[in-house]
């Protein structure tokens, strides 16, 4: 009997000094598994003399009851260390003061869009908008675009999968929508996001353009040459700018020109126009003999250069905060 009580106390201290569970399961089965320690010696109970054997076995069962019982609490001991282990890993103070939310602002160029839109609307222009992918009619058919025309190549114009849609390279395409729907007269400004294979300090893939459009029974050259130098003048809190056009050529529009602006030294361009052409209002069906108007266009990344002095056009859409900060 000094054999089992030997074993109980070297399970014991044993158990007693395991932290691991995987290992304290393995210590357990070298005592009461097939071939334990105290399986073995309850083995040789066969030999003892009948009399003493039920005895034995008493002590035998209160000796696995007594192992079983320690193993328990040691289990139990070592899954609560685990657990405040990881509680304590994962305190969480919540009493530490906040890290402070920055302020959010607005994108320059977003700011520009709003500066023109609240412009153009108390000239009395509508904003309209319309979608970032269009069909080949609305951005070069019915804009009077040549089936040959350079623009409508793979090589200048994103074009879809499908064969059927391209990314709009202006945002014409709105204008067109809009007069399929509306009957003159119409008064509205397109603002958005146009696409064009280019890419280089004056020209990213993606830009932004507003484009006008003016139609009424006499609506005039000369309103759009007010017009585009009023609006010029309020953009740029300039009553000193001056407004040239210079004669151009777009499909959609006859006469067309080139706008150029200058503070005084020297000209810049910043965006075309013209009076719409008589097809083009015969594509939405409207009659050209009885109406007329201007269409013109603006690039508001280029309006946003001149206006905040930034010298690469790359610089507005790397998002690079260093840089967005400084207009918020
Ligand atoms: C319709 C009819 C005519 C819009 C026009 C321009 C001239 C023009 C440029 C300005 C800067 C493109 O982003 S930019 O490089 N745009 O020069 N846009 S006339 O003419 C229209 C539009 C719609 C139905």
């Amino acid at each position: 009997m000094d054999k089992l009580e030997e074993i109980i106390r070297e399970a014991l201290s044993l158990f007693a000094s395991i932290d691991d569970a995987v290992e304290l399961e393995q210590v357990k089965a070298r005592f009461l598994g097939k071939s334990g320690a105290l399986t073995d010696l309850q083995k040789g109970l066969g030999r003892v003399p009948a009399e003493e054997r039920p005895a034995m076995g008493v002590k035998f069962n209160a000796a696995k009851e007594q192992l079983e019982a320690a193993l328990t609490a040691r289990r139990d001991a070592i899954q609560r260390k685990k657990l405040e282990a990881q509680l304590a890993q994962e305190a969480l103070d919540v009493t530490l003061p906040g890290r402070g939310t920055g302020s959010a602002g607005l994108h320059p160029v977003t700011r520009t869009l709003e500066r023109i839109e609240d412009l153009f609307h108390s000239l009395g222009f509508e904003v309209a908008t319309g979608p970032e992918i269009e069909t080949d009619f609305y951005n070069f058919t019915a804009l009077n675009q040549p089936e040959n025309h350079p623009a409508r190549s793979m090589h200048d114009t994103f074009y879809l999968d499908d064969g059927k849609h391209l990314l709009r390279t202006h945002t014409s395409p709105i204008q067109i929508r809009y007069m399929e729907k509306h009957r003159p007269p119409l008064r509205i400004i397109a603002p958005g996001r146009v696409y064009r294979v280019d890419s280089d300090a004056t020209h990213s893939p993606m830009f932004h353009q507003v484009e006008g459009l003016w139609i009424d029974d006499s609506v005039t050259f000369a309103d759009l040459k007010g017009l585009i130098a009023e609006f010029l003048r309020r953009f740029f809190e300039r009553d000193d700018l001056k407004v040239r056009f210079r004669p151009s050529f777009f499909p959609f529009t006859e006469p067309s020109a080139e706008i150029d602006m200058s503070f005084g030294d020297g000209w810049l361009e910043i965006g075309g126009c013209g009076m719409v052409h008589p097809q083009v209002l015969k594509n939405v069906n409207i009659d050209s003999e009885a109406f007329q108007g201007f269409a013109f266009g603006l690039g508001p990344d280029r309006l946003t250069m001149l206006r905040y002095g930034v010298n690469d056009l790359r610089l507005f859409f790397e998002n690079d905060l260093r840089f967005l900060k400084q207009f918020n």
